[in-house]
């Protein structure tokens, strides 16, 4: 009696199990940034909303701080489907075309207003060249805009010359030697040490990082230019994307839009507090001296032009798309 019981208690277990279960699909997603910072949090909130949009069917686990895949394979990563999804630095991608860059050029769009306008008129053109490999955009979230972080006040950019500075794309290495100083490429996650071992002694990016990178524990000002908003973008792998059920490619379109959105406010509160946080830590906030603001709109004016010789047809029809908007 009691082993035919047990016998059907374990038979409806067995049958429960038998019941055929929704495709349940895990994706990796690595990422280039740490868990603090703002785009890794919006991220996890978007793989959050996918998974609970879709009931559980599309599980998303975020790879942060380049712990899967290093920032520089991230995208050949997602190419090829060794990871169907991912996030970079978009205008790492400059040396495969010149589009990608466009949010790199200082002063070109330094507001969230311009940059938001600027995204708005490359975007079909750096979906378009993702597609072509196999890529499907997701969206796009800014930095906020990019800043001088130097060990000692700098108003004559004389002062500049020689200088080791931390890069991060090619953009940042052409303004740095315009400016006459010698740049080094240092993932964000490397800073401190480049800054301890003196591989670099300055640097230009956002408040955002200057907190995640402790940036008070080796520089000591904060010269507040704001001189361009460069993205991370998020994209998937366009075959796996369509391996996926209707409901669950609408279920990540719709997160992805969300992200999108989030993304670019989360990016603009980010700018105050963030600044308040360096000063808290005892950096000296300022705005650039006249002659300093001057020789960066110069090398600003001559990356632009630059640029467009580069960039050509494709570059010249986003400006005037830009500045149409
Ligand atoms: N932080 C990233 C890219 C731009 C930014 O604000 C970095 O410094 O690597």
């Amino acid at each position: 009696m009691t082993l035919s019981i047990r016998s059907l208690g374990l038979a409806a277990i067995l049958g429960a199990a038998a019941l055929p279960a929704a495709a349940q699909t895990a994706w990796d997603m690595p990422t280039p940034y740490g868990d603090t910072v703002f785009h890794t949090q919006n991220i996890i909130q978007f793989a959050d909303d996918v998974r609970e949009a879709t009931g559980g069917e599309l599980d998303i686990t975020v790879h942060s701080a380049g712990s899967l895949f290093g920032h520089a394979e991230i995208k050949d990563a997602v190419r090829r489907g060794l990871a169907p999804i991912g996030e970079i630095l978009l205008s790492r991608l400059s040396n495969e075309n010149p589009v990608f860059e466009v949010d790199s050029i200082p002063f070109l769009a330094d507001s969230y207003a311009d940059a938001g306008a600027l995204w708005e008129a490359s975007r079909p053109a750096v979906e378009e060249l993702l597609a072509e490999q196999g890529l499907t955009l997701l969206y796009a979230v800014p930095w906020p805009g990019q800043s001088l972080y130097l060990t000692e006040e700098v108003t004559d950019p004389a002062a500049l010359q020689g200088v080791s500075f931390r890069a991060y794309n090619t953009a940042t290495e052409q303004l740095a030697t315009l400016l006459g100083m010698i740049p080094t490429q240092v993932e964000a996650g490397d800073i401190p040490t480049a800054f301890a071992t003196g591989r670099v002694s300055a640097m230009m990016t956002s408040p955002s990082t200057g907190v995640s990178s402790q940036a008070w524990d080796y520089t000591s000002v904060y010269v507040d230019v704001q001189a361009w908003l460069p993205k991370n973008v998020v994209f998937v792998n366009t075959e796996a994307f369509e391996a996926l059920t209707e409901d669950q490619q609408a279920a990540v379109m719709e997160a992805a839009a969300a992200a999108e959105a989030r993304g670019w406010e989360m990016s603009e509160a980010e700018t105050e507090t963030q600044i308040a946080a360096l000063t808290e830590n005892g950096m000296t906030v300022t705005k650039p001296s006249e002659a300093l603001s001057a020789a960066l709109a110069e090398a600003g004016a001559v990356m632009a032009e630059e640029w467009l010789g580069r960039a050509g047809d494709a570059g010249a029809a986003i400006l005037e798309a830009y500045e149409a908007d």
